[in-house]
């Protein structure tokens, strides 16, 4: 680096220091107390209340979210802390602001209300000066107090979705003291200064500032705002100023234009170039800086096209990327800005260029992650699934929006302003009923009101609704007419159909709609990553089902240029109250786990977008397999493994040995292992076309084998886990367990004689079991599968002593469940459907279990489990009988293991 040039940067950071000075912002996230509940007059607080120490981002739903019980705490919570005040900020204007609390906050400074703010997900601020407490102190202790309600409220959205709505003070709260004379700090907790690039070419852009000052001494002042662009480096590039008589008590508007910038750096998602406008206000007479502030700047110009999709500065680029829920295990919705920065990241990673921020708008670190890193983005209001049909709902629809846009204007990343989220999915009123229509009247009313308010707030970007696959509806409301864009959350061969359909579904857009580009905001499948199948069928939520599904997508949305975007749903699994399945209570679409662990999606789209050389083995977390050896004498089992890269050819090693070297397809290529017993290390490798050098991945895998005969020498028995009903794997990785998937009963080995799976009527679009929440373990889906009326299991094991454990959970009972309704099941009701059911279970002839009945200990919906000991002293193995005494026998589960 040259002198000069440390100079400049030595100047740059020198105004930023200076910045400090002027606008003091810090955080007060540590040492507050949480009470949960109410206080109804908070002059009288009870002394006996338990207040417990907390430190915010806070939610009060964390634990309770993963409990057992349904329902999670929707009420109000309290939360009080010292602060303590400087005592030159008796000159200044404080103000108590929040980057979000959910959903209705009321604050108070010293006994004193500041006022409320209504919704989740936007920023707000109070004006605080005129309640604080100076005395002669330096500093001056001051109490805050704030009182925060997740309580369902039919008059503010989201009514209901399919996440969890969690409640507490889960953002940054700040304390702000500014000069009198300042930036506007009153309009909607923004910035108060609104950038736009009216015009942007190669050549030359034009940038607009507008904004707002006011001079809240008792002294008119003459004063000059200025605004600098400062370069990625801090050089400055331009600037503006105006001179302005500012008259005591007044607010100043002002809209600044900089023309002929000469070959801006384009800001685009290889080289997200950014600049900075730095907007001074100094007195005119002293020279003294009265306030400054700092807003991004990137010079971009896109468009959406119907036919070719998207372009971005004059460039096609199709947008892949995922949604995003603003969740974390353990944490709920209480994020640290380093683990909002590390999901942007993550997108980055998997080579992908965009975040839709769904269903709502969140925490400031993500859209300037997204500025920084060369994400686009979308963001929107949080109408889902439902309106109400009240004055106040729109209203507290249009501010959220309008907050939104005010708060989020000004980054660079973000293209499009949406609204609305499959808000016809459930419709209040019976289907073709006035009322309906009277609804969808007032849907339609509604989504005009908040188009018109963001192209007045916005014309430069684009506006946006995500519909569900419900072409016709959402066209007879309008919906696809009223926004410039139109996104469709999508999920053929998932909820609903084939694969097909999902390709016939954006041809239909293309052909019937035909001005309108499409996006495709959401499509996705659950993957349980311990779940996995060689023979993988919809709903089985298997990793393998998964990755077939994303090909399939993938593929058609490639091979239709008019499909401007792929936002997969989601980028992680998500909390979901609701949602019960085999993680209950967590929507498991996720292509990452809730602890952002990968999973074969992640990997699918790496080694599809990445361009840089990228080799990895598939589903490396199943590192615990099994399966049955050929043969006495071959003891091996053959699994497919897949490898994820981007590279033409990949080989595969099994210890040591070059196994084949296959062509990549779609990013992969497969392999046929023949595992053998213990430890197995595979290695993928190419050779980079790049810089001609080997890339590889290794993993080890342990491989419990199993003898085909249950007596072999060559391979003693030691333990097996079987899982009825069931076609999968399970990988129990709690218990570092490997659950094989049932099969029938073969002299010399073991399995079931009799029965069928169960299935459950009306539930054709579940393939396995039930879908209800387990109580008592969370090896769900070993208890959610069963062999209903199974009348014997045998296993032909050798003399020895064992460990037997059956497992039990009667899945029909007397509560009626309605089908969520992201199932798109219409709802369907299921449950009431309990029967009687005692049966005796014999093991060689004993009586082992006797009336076993479901009014007793195996009470529906939940987890059972009997173990026993058993000596085998002859060469007839062990068989266990079930007799049924009322209602049919089943078994969920059965593991064996050799204990001498
Ligand atoms: C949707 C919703 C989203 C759900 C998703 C799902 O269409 O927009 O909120 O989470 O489907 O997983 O069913």
């Amino acid at each position: 680096m040259n002198t000069s040039r440390i100079l400049t940067l030595f100047l740059a950071i020198g105004l930023s220091l200076s910045a400090h000075a002027q606008r003091i912002s810090q955080t007060i996230n540590s040492n507050w107390s949480f009470y949960k509940g109410d206080i109804k007059d908070i002059n009288t607080i009870n002394p006996e209340i338990k207040w417990e120490a907390v430190n915010i981002p806070h939610t009060w739903n964390s634990q309770d979210v993963t409990d057992d019980e349904p329902d999670y705490y929707r009420g109000p919570g309290w939360y009080k802390r010292k602060v303590f005040i400087p005592h030159e900020w008796q000159h200044k204007d404080v103000y108590l602001f929040f980057e979000g609390a959910a959903q209705v906050t009321n604050a108070f400074v010293n006994g004193k209300p500041l006022g409320s703010h209504i919704g989740s997900y936007t920023f707000f601020s109070f004006p605080v000066s005129k309640y604080l407490k100076f005395d002669n102190k330096e500093n001056s202790e001051n109490e805050i107090l704030i009182k925060v309600d997740n309580s369902h409220n039919e008059d503010i959205p989201p009514l209901s979705a399919d996440f969890t709505f969690f409640g507490g003070l889960y953002r940054d709260v700040h304390l702000i003291a500014v000069n009198k004379v300042r930036f506007d700090m009153d309009n909607n907790a923004s910035s108060g200064i609104f950038i736009t690039t009216p015009k942007v070419t190669a050549q030359t852009a034009e940038v607009n500032i507008k904004g707002a000052f006011v001079n809240n001494t008792l002294a008119d002042k003459s004063l000059i705002v200025s605004h600098q662009i400062l370069d990625h480096l801090g050089i400055k590039k331009y600037e503006i100023s105006h001179k302005y008589k500012a008259a005591k008590g007044r607010k100043i508007d002002f809209s600044s234009d900089i023309k002929n910038i000469d070959k801006p750096n384009l800001w685009s998602t290889e080289t997200p170039y950014l600049y900075r406008v730095i907007s001074t206000i100094k007195d005119n007479n002293t020279g003294e800086i009265m306030d400054q502030i700092t807003n991004p700047l990137g010079f971009r110009w896109f468009n959406f096209d119907a036919e070719k999709g998207f372009f971005l500065n004059g460039k096609p680029v199709k947008l892949i990327g995922a949604s995003r829920h603003q969740d974390y295990k353990d944490r709920g919705n209480a994020l640290t800005d380093a683990l909002h920065i590390r999901d942007v990241e993550l997108i980055k990673e998997m080579g992908g260029n965009f975040l839709r921020i769904a269903h709502y708008p969140q925490d400031p670190a993500v859209l300037q992650a997204c500025d920084r890193l060369g994400i686009l983005t979308s963001v929107e209001t949080p109408i889902v699934n439902r309106i109400t049909e009240t004055e106040a709902f729109a209203e507290n629809s249009k501010k959220m929006h309008l907050e939104m846009m005010r708060q989020c204007f000004n980054h660079p990343s973000l293209i499009i302003w949406a609204y609305m989220n499959e808000v016809l999915l459930r419709p209040r009123y019976e289907k073709g009923t006035a009322e309906q229509e009277t609804y969808f009247n007032r849907i339609t009313k509604l989504a005009q009101e908040l188009e018109e308010l963001t192209r007045k707030e916005d014309p430069y970007r684009y506006t946006m609704i995500p519909n569900h696959g419900n072409f016709e509806l959402y066209k007879r409301v309008q919906l696809t007419k009223i926004p410039q864009l139109v996104g469709w959350n999508l999920y053929q061969g998932w909820y609903s159909n084939s694969f097909s359909s999902f390709a016939n579904y954006l041809d239909r857009h293309r052909k019937e709609l035909s001005d309108k580009p499409l996006l495709v905001t959401e499509y996705g499948a659950d993957a349980d990553v311990r779940l996995h199948s060689f023979d993988p069928i919809r709903f089985d939520k298997t990793t393998e089902y998964a990755t077939m599904y994303h090909q399939a997508y993938l593929k058609a949305m490639m091979d239709r240029p008019f499909v401007a975007a792929a936002m997969i749903w989601n980028l992680a699994d998500f909390n979901s109250e609701t949602r019960t399945e085999t993680t209950p209570h967590i929507n498991s679409k996720g292509i990452l786990t809730l602890d952002r662990k990968v999973k074969d999606g992640y990997r699918f789209y790496q080694a599809n977008l990445l361009s840089k050389a990228y080799i990895q083995i598939g589903s490396k977390e199943w590192d615990l397999r099994t399966g049955i050896a050929k043969s006495e004498s071959n003891l091996t089992n053959t699994q497919i493994i897949q490898v994820f890269s981007n590279q033409a050819r990949v080989t595969l090693k099994h210890n040591g040995k070059v196994i084949d070297t296959k062509d990549t397809h779609q990013g992969m290529a497969t392999f046929s292992v023949d595992f053998i017993d213990g430890k197995n290390t595979l290695q993928a490798i190419a050779n980079s076309t790049e810089n001609n050098t080997e890339i590889l991945d290794q993993t080890d895998i342990q491989f419990n084998l199993l003898p085909v005969n249950l007596k072999s020498q060559t391979l003693p028995f030691k333990e097996i886990n079987i899982s009825l009903g069931d076609k999968r794997y399970f990988h129990d990785m709690e218990n570092h367990q490997i659950w094989f998937p049932e099969k029938e009963y073969q002299p010399g080995s073991w399995g079931y004689i009799g029965g069928s799976i169960f299935s459950m009527e009306n539930k054709a679009r579940h393939s396995y079991g039930s879908d209800i929440d387990i109580l008592g373990t969370n090896a769900d889906p070993i208890y959610a599968t069963q062999r209903v009326g199974i009348k014997q299991f045998k296993f032909d094991v050798p003399e020895g002593d064992y460990e037997l454990t059956l497992h039990f959970a009667e899945l029909l009972s007397d509560i009626k469940r309605e089908e969520l309704v992201y199932n798109l099941n219409g709802g369907t009701v299921t449950g009431g459907d309990f029967q009687d059911r005692i049966f005796d279970v014999k093991i060689n002839k004993s009586i082992f279990l006797e009336n076993l009945s479901n009014r007793e200990y195996l009470e529906p919906e939940k987890a059972v489990e009997f173990k026993t000991r058993i000596t085998i002293s002859d060469k007839n193995g062990i068989t266990l009988d079930f007799t049924p005494k009322k209602g049919e026998t089943i078994l969920n589960g059965i593991q064996l293991r050799r204990i001498r």
